[in-house]
This record gives structure tokens, sequence and C-alpha cells, in this order.
């Protein structure tokens, strides 16, 4: 038998093995993660490396979760929106969910321990799974904005794969902190311009109710549709500098446990403010590092969300555009990658129930991937923090 007729009897196997119903366990995606070592496998030609293969979120299992693999459970999902047509400079977002996931290849390189937060991922039982992009029309934005919200709520309105646990400081049972009583997984969305997270927000809503939120971004996007855009039209009334203020409208925002961090845009005057505190927001500038640090940050971030579930919306032009360029409204005067990460490493212990990463367009990007780079490594962060932290209430007796 030659090396092709070898490999094409191989994958026979396994379609055959997979129709039957009872091998998912063993099928490429769920097992697929194998690190540190790159496994040689008889019938394959390359190494299981970083660099090689389909390229999915930190080379996570991909799972067709909106299809045909809709019956396999997951703790955290990672999932796309290309969208981008709500932008009102540079367009290209709706390529950030496949530029994030090139940037996220070496997330595993050495295995994913995170040090400061003494956490693996990877490794700590949870189901992490890339569940590709969800479809989304770049024709019609209120077609768009409807299959966000339906994509984002099929896979959050799951039930968790692993149960919830015990408390670890006082070892009791935890108890889920949705509105219907079940223990659901998170998702973290991949964008798409800021616009998705209205969509995304609803769909939070259906499972949370009103949520605390905690937006790392260099514009308020609180916006009254007459100020940004003008607002020419219904649908163009909904943007992505105006999608927190409809939120706000429509209850999804718990008001006053929200804050935005890394402010820094100029305003159509000082009303704007008026306007976002309207909205429920608090707001640290990017200034603010100067003089209370990345650890007085984080201190404001806590104090005004409580331990309550959050909500985390973080836009890539909250970084400085010299460590992140590829972003469709840059504003310098940011805050560096390094003191992004230390501060969402210093949200440890609060309830993130799902998070996403926006307006990262790659086609703005150095030919050395800064900006998806850091998308990634932001996320990794994220991810951490999530794994460290069930979404559990300690049960009182
Ligand atoms: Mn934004």
């Amino acid at each position: 038998m030659n090396l092709f007729s070898l490999l094409v009897s191989a994958l026979v196997f396994v379609v055959v093995e997979g129709h039957d119903g009872h091998h998912h366990d063993d099928q490429m995606p769920l097992n697929y993660v194998k690190f540190p070592q790159p496994i040689y496998r008889v019938g394959e030609v390359t190494a299981d490396a970083i660099f090689s293969g389909i390229t999915t979120f930190a080379k996570l299992p991909w799972v067709q979760c909106l299809t045909r693999e809709s019956h396999i459970p997951f703790d955290i999902a990672f999932i796309g929106a290309p969208f981008d047509t709500g932008t009102s400079y540079r367009p290209g977002a709706r390529f950030g969910p496949a530029g994030i996931r090139a940037g996220s290849r070496r997330l595993t390189l050495y295995g994913g321990y995170n040090v400061p937060l003494q956490v693996n991922p990877f490794n700590s039982g949870l189901r992490i799974v890339d569940c590709g992009d969800i479809p989304v029309t770049p024709y019609d934005n209120k077609f768009a904005i409807q299959q966000i919200e339906n994509g984002h709520k099929s896979l959050l309105q799951r039930e968790a794969y692993s149960p919830l646990g015990n408390d670890t400081v006082s070892g009791k049972q935890l108890s889920p902190i949705s509105l219907d009583g079940k223990h659901h997984p998170r998702v973290v969305t991949l964008g798409g311009d800021h616009t998705i997270v209205l969509p995304l927000l609803r769909s939070i809503y259906s499972a949370y109710g009103p949520i605390s939120v905690i937006h790392f971004d260099s514009h308020l996007d609180t916006w009254k549709p007459s100020v940004f855009g003008g607002a020419p039209s219904e649908q163009a009334a909904i943007n992505h500098g105006t999608y927190f203020y409809w939120a706000s409208r429509e209850g999804l925002i718990n008001n006053g446990t929200s804050i935005h961090g890394a402010i820094r845009t100029t305003l159509s005057g000082p009303e704007d403010y008026d306007n976002d505190d309207e909205s429920g927001f608090k707001r640290i500038e990017a200034r603010e590092i100067d003089t209370i640090g990345t650890a007085g940050i984080i201190e404001k971030i806590r104090q005004t969300v409580g331990d309550g579930p959050v909500y985390l919306s973080i836009d890539i032009d909250s970084i400085d555009p010299a460590f992140a360029p590829a972003t469709g409204t840059p504003e310098t005067g940011g805050w560096s990658t390094r003191e992004l990460r230390t501060i969402l490493r210093g949200l440890d212990g609060l309830k993130i129930v799902s998070a996403d990463i926006v307006e990262v367009a790659p086609a703005y990007d150095t030919n050395a991937e800064l900006t998806t780079m850091a998308a990634a490594d932001v996320l990794f962060e994220v991810l951490s923090v999530m794994a460290k932290t069930p979404l559990g209430k300690v049960v009182e007796d």
C-alpha cells in the first residue's frame, strides 16, 4: 500500500466511524488539541504544529455548533460575527474573526499556562471550542443584526458541558446565576464592528436580565443617533457609535454598575458625557493610567460592577495604535497591550458571563500581525479569568 492509498483508507475509516453516532469523542475536533508536543501519526505527513492545519482560535477544536453538531455541549465557545457595515470610518472588521484566529495560533505553543493567573485554561477541565462564524449577510444590517442575536442566543441558551462545582473559598455547592436557573455556557464573540454588541446584549438579557457591562474603548459608543451619524434613517441610527444608547434604552444594561475604560475620544461637546451618564455608565479616561496606574483602574472597575454577573466588551482601539493599528477608528494616547492585559487579569474573580473583542480590521495591520496578536493575547487573559471563576453563587443553607 502506498502512502496515498493509506491516506484514503484512513479517511474512509474516519468518515464511517463518524456516522455510527457513537464515536464523536474520537473524531477530529474534540480531542484535537495535543500539546505541548507535536504528534506524528501513521498516514500524516506533517506534525500537528501550531503553524499547520486549519486555523481555529488557539487551535481549539472546531465544532459546527449552529448546524450539524448542535448536540455537542461545551463550556466556553468562541464564535465569529463578521459584520462591519455599522462603521463610520475604516471598514474591514468583517475579517476580524479570521484575523484574530490567525493571531491566536501561537497561544498554545508552550502549552498555554498563564503564569500570573496560575491557570492553564486549555487543560482546566472545561470544554472550550471554536464554533466558527455566525452566518451574517453583508447586504442588510437589520437582517444581519437579527442573525447575530439568533446565533449567539442559540449557543448561550444551551446547558454547559461541565457541572457547576463547589465554591473554591467556602467549599459550598454553587447554583447558577441565570434567570432560568440553568448552568449556561459562556460565549466569546470575535467581531465584527461594535454594532454587534446590541444583538449580543439582547441575547445576554434573555439569559441573565439587565447586565453590568465593562467596556474598554477609546470611544463612548452611547452617542445619540442625532449626534453620531445624524440618523438619516431608522437603520442608520443603529451603528458602532450608538449601540449602547439603544441597549440602555431597551433596558439591557444595569444602570450605574457599568463602566467604560480607556476613553479618550473628542466629543460633540461636554453634553455627550451627560448623555453617557444617562445611559448608565461610569468612565475611566485613558490618561488616568498616568495618575492612578493599572491598580487604581482595576479598583475603580471592581467598585463599580461589584460581584454580580458582568458582560465584557473590548474594543481593540482601547489599545494605543502603536500596539494595535488595525482598527476602524484609531485614537492615539491609549493603553499599551501590556497595560490592558494587566487590567484584564485584575478582573480575576468576577463572574464574566460572556465577552467579545471587536473592531479588529486586519487589512490595516502590520506584516508582524501586531493587532491580531494583541487581540488574541487579550482574549487569553479573559479566557484564563473565566476558567478560574465558575458562573455560580453559593447556596446558603
Ligand atoms: Mn467601540
